[in-house]
């Protein structure tokens, strides 16, 4: 019935009848701050917790129940603490009202991360006060208002908001308003109007990493999270490469070469934010990120275990377990996406081992909703449910067998669509 299954679950016969003040809460402090215990009998609903997340997923797993919940008790808890989902805001705009919708929805699934990637070569979605020009050029975005709006409704429920300003590449729109960030500052950029991995790069220079401290500046002050993701992929290195003066800038660095660039400016922006009491996390690609900082994994399965070693933490995003951008079933035409992504693909994404001196450095899984192809709030829920919902049960861990999932997740997403949630087709 309850998605994401719970780790235990014992049914007597019978049903009490649940309204909310019927509920007899209590804190146990031998739970861990998101777990939750629930006993239903005749006549009590007991709902004991560990803090007060794990009593509101208590009562998330209550409503799922609606008005009968069975007798008998629940003990639940997550095993991993990063359950993340991540929302492309920059290639197209997401309003506010949408974004607080997708923290409810992901909150009910007991997840507790949404990442908001920001910033692109398509836009700049962050209203940055010292630097206007950025939104400016951008069109739609979010105001400093609209982002406490954000941070505090998801507090509520639980739920982080992870910033992320994309760099060194993926920076089109931010050259667009600032030519003097690029390594070809005589060149007007336009904020770039296709898809795909825009050659345009930051330049090398002092005046550009303090310009993006300014940014982080803004961005650090706006989010309470302990973390800010800085980007970090698809870096082309060719423009520091051709420009004589970032070649120059190379030599200065000591750099072993123009490809070490990016690592370059990713670890000032990590000296930054540890200066600021936050950690750096970026998109792995190859064993060049900052020593130590954190790290997603969105190539191979492989890559997280691996990065465990080079002593990173890791949240695991492996784009073929992961990007709910990617279509349920293959399609045909010149623009669809070659990849696949099913429910069922969805489903059995299984979390590697790591080596045991490595334990403790996976903190979690994370969902990827990329929207070049998703122009609307309607096709973002689409591509989202259901396979958000198997997402769920990898995140919290609890997965048990395919067919079961898939009998729970009937009545579940009818519930979802009574409530008008757009749910896109279901192919086991
Ligand atoms: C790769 S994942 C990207 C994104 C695209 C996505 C499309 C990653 C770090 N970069 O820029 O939107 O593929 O699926």
């Amino acid at each position: 019935m309850i998605i994401p299954r719970p780790r235990e679950v014992a049914v007597l016969g019978g049903f009490a009848a649940h309204t909310h003040d019927a509920v007899r809460l209590s804190r146990d402090p031998r739970l861990g701050p998101e777990d939750y215990r629930l006993s239903v009998s005749d006549g009590a609903i007991e709902l004991a917790s560990g803090g007060p997340a794990g009593e509101f997923y208590g009562r998330q797993t209550l409503s799922q129940f609606g008005e009968a919940v069975p007798y008998g008790t629940i003990g639940d808890g997550p095993r991993f603490g990063w359950r993340g989902v991540m929302l492309d805001v920059a290639r197209h705009f997401m309003p506010k009202e949408f974004v607080l919708r997708l923290v409810d929805l992901i909150a009910e699934l007991k997840l507790n991360v949404l990442q908001l990637h920001l910033t692109d070569d398509q836009g700049w979605r962050l209203e940055i006060k010292r630097h206007p020009r950025l939104t400016e050029v951008s069109g739609d975005h979010y105001t400093h208002d609209d982002i406490r709006e954000i941070v505090s409704y998801a507090a509520e429920r639980f739920v982080r908001i992870v910033p992320e300003i994309g760099l060194p590449g993926h920076v089109q729109a931010a050259l667009a308003a600032y030519p003097h960030l690029g390594n070809d500052p005589g060149r007007r950029l336009q904020v770039w109007d296709s898809w795909g991995i825009s050659e345009h790069t930051l330049n090398l220079e002092e005046s550009t990493i303090a310009f993006f401290r300014d940014v982080l500046d803004e961005v650090v002050d706006l989010f309470p999270d302990e973390y800010v993701h800085v980007g970090g992929d698809e870096c082309l290195p060719g423009e520091w490469e051709r420009t004589p003066r970032a070649q120059e800038r190379v030599r200065e660095l000591g750099l072993p070469g123009a490809h070490a660039a990016r690592a370059w400016i990713t670890a000032r922006m990590a000296e930054y934010l540890a200066d600021r009491g936050r950690k750096l996390v970026y998109w792995y690609e190859k064993a060049d990120g900052p020593p130590g900082a954190t790290t997603m994994t969105w190539l191979d399965e492989e890559s997280g275990p691996l990065a465990t070693l080079e002593g990173r933490d890791v949240v695991l995003a492996p784009h073929l377990r992961t990007y709910f951008d990617y279509p349920l079933v293959l399609e045909e035409g010149p623009f669809a996406p070659d990849r696949v992504l099913s429910l069922s693909q969805a489903y059995h994404f299984d979390p590697p081992p790591v080596p045991e001196r490595a334990r403790g450095r996976i903190l979690g899984v994370q969902a990827q909703l990329w929207t070049e192809y998703m122009p609307t709030p309607s096709d973002v829920e689409r591509q989202a449910f259901p396979r958000l919902c198997a997402f769920a049960e990898v995140a919290w861990g609890s997965a048990g067998d395919y067919p079961d999932f898939l009998r729970r997740l009937r009545p579940h997403l009818a519930r979802l669509e009574a409530r008008g949630v757009r749910i896109g087709p279901l192919i086991p």
